[in-house]
């Protein structure tokens, strides 16, 4: 639809001359998605020894969820969660994915970005995709397909996994970006390219040491997972990551200025390696961790304000939350923990990244629309995966995301009724909320995770916590009330169907 069609509903609500119904406006839609950011690594969510202007502008301009999840406690299955409004543990493949793993997605599934196309929109994703790339066999010199672009993206700019793992390249509409055809790339998550350097045999090479996992092939110094060979004038330059997804996000914009769209713009931070870029080396007296916080901080700045010259910035919904919540050492010697101080990623949340305790999956969640949303913090309790039907109700789409809940007024404000109840899940462990309460039932496997230093949530007896008196999981009252526990269990059991 044209753009000057989307103006006159818009202004007549605005005047309050008619009931139009949110349903018939087509605002842009951004989701800015950080990756392991801590409930607690925000200022407008109680950081005190590390600065978010911008995140905290858009979160006392908009509203501030403080129940609000991603739908698991690491990547690729809150991203499935996100974009297809399924329940992750549904997909028994939707773990933490290889470079080289297939996509997860079906070409057949709905997705939100091919909701949002229905209805006229242009949909982008740039930055970390971590979905799965191709059938099972990639070649990485020839467009690569199935990918984003076959999933409801008319433009993709990603990275294919994480960036720790190979291949270490931007992908544009499937092609590798700046790929020589000369220097083909091979990419193995088996076994290494003969003659080829490795973080665990040639720690004289390395710029950025590796605790554990991260030792196989090298690239800029940084080992990573996964082996990799060729390709060297495609490889990306870890330190410049940043301003490169800010870069193609404004272009973005300003490109479909015109007509209605949908940016996903999926940020690398603060996951590892953590590479600020040079300008931001030392800002948050935190080490890297901190620092690039601080970069994408002012990232998210930048594009607000590309917005706001484009004069968009009334008409553009954004939504902005983080995958999984915080860890500090995920793998490399980077000074996470050492320079952390008083700093508290987690905030007053039990566990982190990986754990099925709070902290895994309660992440910062914003939705902003200047001029629409009265500013607010709201208690009620929402899903990144409610963002497919909600979004499909202020479009006029169809609500298609199988778990996904309208809670359109919700993410506008209008309401604080979100959900009676949500499965949480990490590495593939679930978890029933309802209401204030949360039930994890027992599990096998270590309480802690020495390699990361968190507590993962497992025990071999039921844990019951009342979140609203108790945050931080101290308290378990499985014992004391039997009775919760019983009915905790029984809608557990419905939803899981076990
Ligand atoms: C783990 C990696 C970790 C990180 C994670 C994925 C090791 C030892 N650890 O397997 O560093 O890459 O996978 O993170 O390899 S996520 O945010 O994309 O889920
Ligand atoms: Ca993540």
């Amino acid at each position: 639809m044209n753009r000057k069609w989307l103006i006159l509903p818009l202004l007549i609500m605005i005047l309050g001359c008619s009931e139009k119904s949110p349903e018939e406006v087509q605002p842009n839609i951004v989701v800015i998605y950080l990756d392991d950011l801590g409930y607690g690594d925000v200022s407008a969510y109680g950081a005190t020894e590390l600065e978010t202007p911008n995140i905290d502008n858009l979160a006392n301009g908009g509203v501030k969820f403080t129940n609000g999840y991603a739908s698991s406690a690491t990547c690729t299955p809150s991203r499935y969660a996100l974009l297809t409004g399924e329940y992750p543990w549904r997909n028994e493949d939707a773990n933490i994915l290889p470079g080289t793993a297939p996509l997860l997605i079906d070409t057949a599934q709905s997705t939100l970005p091919k909701m949002l196309k229905s209805q006229g929109y242009q949909t982008g994703i740039v930055g970390k995709w971590h979905l799965g790339l191709g059938n099972g066999n990639v070649d990485w010199n020839t467009t690569i397909a199935p990918g984003p672009n076959e999933v409801g993206f008319d433009y993709s700019f990603i990275m294919a996994a994480t960036q720790d793992r190979v291949p270490t390249v931007y992908i544009e509409n499937g092609n590798v970006v700046r790929l020589e055809k000369d220097d083909p790339i091979s990419v193995d998550y088996q076994n290494n390219f003969e003659g080829e350097p490795t973080g665990k045999d040639n720690p004289e090479m390395l710029k950025m040491k590796w605790h554990h996992g991260h030792n196989s092939s090298i690239v800029n110094g940084i080992p990573r997972i996964g082996y990799m060979k060729g390709g060297e004038s495609a490889k990306w330059v870890d330190e410049n990551m940043a301003d490169t997804f800010l870069l193609r996000a404004q272009q973005y914009v300003k490109r479909h200025k015109d007509e209605p769209f949908f940016l996903y713009y999926a940020m690398q931070q603060p996951h590892v390696p953590r590479t600020p870029h040079p300008r931001f080396v030392g800002t948050s007296g935190m080490g890297p961790r901190g620092d690039v916080i601080v970069e994408a901080d002012w990232c998210i700045g930048q594009f607000v304000k590309t917005l706001e010259e484009e004069d968009l910035l009334e008409n553009t919904l954004i939504v902005f939350s983080s995958d999984n919540g915080p860890v500090l050492n995920d793998g490399y010697y980077d000074d996470a923990v050492e320079k952390l101080g008083d700093h508290k990623p987690r905030g007053p949340l039990r566990g982190g990244k990986y754990s099925l305790f709070e902290a895994g999956t309660r992440v910062p969640f914003i939705t902003y629309w200047k001029g629409h949303i009265n500013p607010q913090t709201s208690d009620a309790l929402v899903s990144q995966m409610d963002l497919f039907n909600s979004l499909a109700a202020l479009v006029g789409g169809e609500k298609q995301g199988p778990d996904s809940k309208n809670f359109l007024n919700v993410f506008l404000g209008q309401s604080d009724q979100g959900r009676e109840h949500l499965i949480l899940e990490a590495t593939s462990r679930t978890a029933l909320r309802k209401g204030d309460w949360i039930m994890i039932p027992p599990y096998n496997g270590p309480a802690v995770n020495e390699l990361v230093d968190i507590e993962l949530g497992n025990s071999e007896s039921y844990q019951l916590y009342n979140l609203r008196e108790d945050i931080g999981q101290q308290n378990n009252l499985a014992k004391e009330k039997p009775e919760k526990l019983k009915e905790m269990l029984k809608l557990f059991e419905e939803i899981r169907g076990t």
